[in-house]
């Protein structure tokens, strides 16, 4: 498993994103990705599943250090003791003495972020967990916060695909060493039936969507597919035994269209 090293994070270059996974079968999802060889689980307190992602991790038999587990706060409890007690009560349901990162999910104008990240740091501080960072930042809320953090921030998770271009965000997060953590990063399931990217995979042997992580983790970013199904599992972590060259890079860059954005809501930043 390659790493996404940042701001002293080493995060696993392939992850396990749970959003709208549930119950067993997210316990099951968890335990089996485990057992399969991801070492990268992500979480979150809105998801309603951080019970069952520590069900999992336990079930699985790894041992916890190998384990990086990502949960984020949710907006409503930004206000400073809001967030210490939320990241506890994160705790308490993943049943773990502390989680690798823990994110702001999405900005909240309406709490000052310097209160915020103060929360964050102070969070990072009490040992609940080793590492801080952010969610769905625009390049100018990166500025601010690297600016304003008591913390080295590790990372900005966005959703990023072949068919949403992201060089703004991941320019911003270089520059504050940042690592840049993709979420919905094979477009929620659309990449499956790309013809360029299946033409690409047909040369390798590759799956369209082996191709597409590929292309992601060939970028220094770390991916986090959801998947509920076993077999997928396995197809989305065998993308280390082949290298794309410059020129499908280029290729699957092109692929990027102003519409391909597919997660929005009223409460988002003003995108790049
Ligand atoms: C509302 C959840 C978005 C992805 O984490």
């Amino acid at each position: 498993m390659l790493f996404v090293e940042a701001n002293g994070a080493k995060i696993p270059a392939i992850g396990l994103g749970t959003w709208e996974l549930s119950g067993r079968t997210c316990a099951r999802v968890v335990e089996q990705a485990l057992r399969l060889g991801y070492r990268h689980v992500d979480t979150a307190q809105i998801y309603d599943n951080e019970r069952e992602v520590g069900d999992g991790v336990r079930a699985s038999g790894v041992r916890r250090d190998d384990v990086f587990v990502t949960t984020k706060v949710w907006t409503s409890h930004f206000v400073p003791n809001d967030l210490e007690r939320s990241v506890k009560e994160s705790l308490v349901k993943l049943r773990l003495s502390s989680v690798d990162l823990v994110l702001l999910h999405w900005p909240n104008p309406h709490v000052p972020l310097e209160e915020t990240l103060g929360a964050l740091a102070h969070a990072k501080r009490m040992g609940l967990t080793r590492h801080i960072g952010v969610s769905n930042f625009t390049v100018a809320l990166i500025e601010q916060a690297a600016a304003l953090s008591g913390e080295p921030l590790v990372c900005n998770q966005v959703e990023y695909h072949p068919y949403l271009d992201q060089a703004k965000v991941r320019a911003a997060c270089d520059q504050h060493r940042m690592a840049l953590v993709a979420y919905s990063p094979i477009a929620r399931g659309r990449i499956k039936s790309d013809q360029t990217l299946a033409e690409i995979g047909h040369a390798h042997h590759k799956t369209p969507a082996q191709i597409c992580l590929r292309w992601l983790v060939q970028q220094n970013v770390s991916a986090i597919p959801r998947t509920s199904r076993v077999e997928r599992l396995s197809e989305n972590i065998e993308i280390f035994d082949f290298a794309l060259t410059e020129d499908e890079m280029a290729i699957i860059s092109a692929l990027a269209s102003p519409k391909g954005r597919l997660t929005d809501f009223g409460f988002a930043p003003k995108w790049d």
